[in-house]
């Protein structure tokens, strides 16, 4: 086994040292959309022309190479246009020594790829999982950080595990929610049916989508058990002890291994039990959160289950008062360790729970409420900036916008388009190289690469605008190969063959499982790298010529910044994937 490893590694290593390397998008590229394949050198080169041809080896394009600004590794770029190839098939594209991966122009590239997402939710799900077949985590929880409950028990099994490691947050869980829940709503025939709602092999009726969305729906519900008392967070840092498995998770939180796990209310209050404190100052980041995904569900629930969107309906309006009365951002707790979600926006939130309960009841106060917020922050703060925080501005892109955008009239839609227009042209403006890439780099760059793909999408279809097209669908093409290591960052995805066999997983390093549907947290700035506690690789890099840039990426167990798979950055995903794909039905 292990002999087998060196030599499989090995056999890359070898391949991964060519001059020049063209770069595409593997899942595949709709027959009506731009095109674009990258060519990357390591060293500084010129090409003339590039070629593409069919399956029978016929030429079928052949065109002047666009010279684009160097990126990362990638000394020489070339923009490959190929856009005019419309004719669904398989192609090759060969520019100076390099040849691509196969090229799918495809009607249907995308269809199934937000299916395959939900492999990873479902193998990420707290209380019953269908991977271990049991219940993981029974002992949820008991609270901390509260002056008159600390020391209670409250009922929170399930939901999922924010990451490889197993600690779970409201603000990451709640937009997930939300996300699934609107990418079903939109795109009601592009998910299949093959799941129970415990998450096991069979149909039951329901969309799979719906299944994944309830499941989080009800750890929601008691994580905010009543009017006063909104919890945020299950478990804290002190999980990261242990290398196990979720059901024999043994962190121990001062009363024993494996015990109970604590809760974290929303106070108001910086927090942190330990040496290192958040800086919270209220509800709202939270409440808004409940209140969006709680009133968005409600409505899909009208008919098919009216007891339970009643009591969505009571919670949604509940935490939306909440977030009114107690501004401010209730971020996540530290443990041991100084790294935490540092959330520092709330009016996002609460703009999203706005729109979300005047689509629900009608009341013109909400849209009234949810048009002030907007004005708020009409830009996501990290569109544009060169750095941020660890998840400072979430969600990664405003939704809101788009949900007012559906709801409201006349100048009231040209107000929230703008204000997307100014986000993606802040990014673009930094996308002056061969990958039209405008991103920061900081941890969990694959999430920023989704949600600015997915707005400029939302904001094409609300304006018919296409001039941010190009980046819009080059961050698409990043996530599946067009990227310097000419990797899909999704594991699993059928035809999407380059990606990650060694994430940053005790469940896949342990129990010899890939993680199917996992999108990886992606490349990070090599100074953020370098900087990062503990953080070692356990085997050659086979991407090591690439490495060579301001970015990282590594294929390694080893590194928690760049390989290891993210929840809520997978459902963020979903969206996008479900929009780009034909109905099913
Ligand atoms: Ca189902
Ligand atoms: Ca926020």
């Amino acid at each position: 086994m292990i002999t087998g490893s060196l030599i499989f590694l090995f056999q890359i290593g070898a391949a991964a040292q060519p001059n020049a390397v063209i770069r595409i998008n593997q899942l595949g590229y709709l027959p009506d959309a731009p095109k674009v394949a990258v060519f990357c050198a390591l060293q500084k080169s010129e090409i003339g022309t590039f070629v593409v041809t069919d399956e029978r080896g016929t030429t079928v394009l052949e065109r002047r190479a666009e010279a684009g600004k160097p990126f990362g590794p990638c000394l020489t770029t070339y923009r490959l246009d190929f856009s005019s190839v419309k004719r669904m098939g398989n192609y090759h594209i060969r520019a100076g020594d390099a040849v691509s991966p196969l090229v799918r122009v495809r009607a249907d590239a995308y269809a199934g790829a937000a299916d395959t997402l939900l492999y990873y939710m479902r193998e990420q799900r707290s209380g019953y999982n269908p991977l271990f077949k049991t219940v993981v985590h029974t002992h949820d929880g008991i609270v901390v950080d509260d002056s008159t409950r600390a020391g209670k028990f409250v009922a929170v099994t399930g939901g999922w595990a924010d990451a490889s490691d197993y600690l779970q947050y409201v603000m990451t869980s709640a937009n997930a929610t939300f996300v699934m829940l609107m990418a079903y709503r939109d795109n009601p025939r592009s998910f299949a049916d093959a799941f129970d709602d415990r998450g096991l092999p069979g149909k039951n009726g329901v969309p799979d989508v719906l299944d994944e969305a309830r499941h989080g729906l009800q750890w929601l519900v008691r994580m905010f058990p009543s009017d006063s008392e909104m919890y945020n967070q299950l478990g804290d840092d002190r999980d990261h002890t242990y290398w196990d498995l979720p059901p024999t998770d043994s962190a121990d939180y001062g009363w024993g291994k494996g015990k109970e796990r604590p809760v974290y209310p929303c106070t108001g209050r910086p927090q942190g039990l330990f040496k290192y404190k958040n800086r919270s100052n209220g509800f709202a980041s939270t409440a808004g959160k409940y209140a969006s995904a709680f009133a968005l569900a409600s409505s899909l629930y009208t008919k098919s289950d009216p007891v339970f969107a009643k009591k969505l309906r009571e919670k949604a309006l509940a935490a939306y008062a909440i977030g009114k009365q107690r501004p401010g951002v209730c971020q996540g707790a530290p443990g041991r360790a100084p790294y935490y979600y540092e959330e520092d926006n709330w009016v996002d939130d609460m703009e999203l729970g706005a729109a979300e309960l005047y689509a629900l009841t009608g009341n013109r106060t909400y849209l009234r409420d949810a048009l002030d917020y907007a004005s708020r922050e009409p830009v996501t703060p990290w569109m544009g900036a060169d750095t941020a925080k660890h998840y400072q501005w979430f969600p990664w892109h405003n939704n809101g916008h788009y949900e007012i955008w559906r709801l409201a009239r006349g100048n009231d839609r040209k107000i929230v388009a703008h204000y997307y227009k100014k986000g993606l042209a802040a990014v673009a403006a930094r996308a002056d190289n061969g990958f039209r890439i405008g991103i920061p780099f900081i941890w969990c760059s694959n999430n920023l690469m989704a949600s600015f793909a997915t707005q400029a999408f939302l904001y094409r279809r609300m304006t018919g605008d296409n001039q941010f097209r190009e980046y819009e669908q080059a961050a698409l093409d990043w996530l599946f190969g067009a990227n310097p290591w000419g990797v899909s960052m999704v594991i699993g995805l059928p035809h999407a063959a380059v990606y990650a066999h060694d994430p940053h997983s005790v469940v896949a390093h342990e129990m010899h499982v890939e993680l199917t549907g996992a999108l990886l947290d992606g490349p990070v700035y090599s100074s953020i790298y370098k900087n990062l506690l503990g953080i070692s690789l356990h085997d050659p890099d086979e991407y090591a010529p690439f490495n060579t840039g301001f970015i990282v990426y590594h294929d390694d167990v080893g590194d928690y910044s760049t390989n290891e798979p993210i929840m809520d950055g997978t459902a963020n995903l979903s969206y996008l994937l479900t929009a780009l794909a034909p109905r099913l039905r």
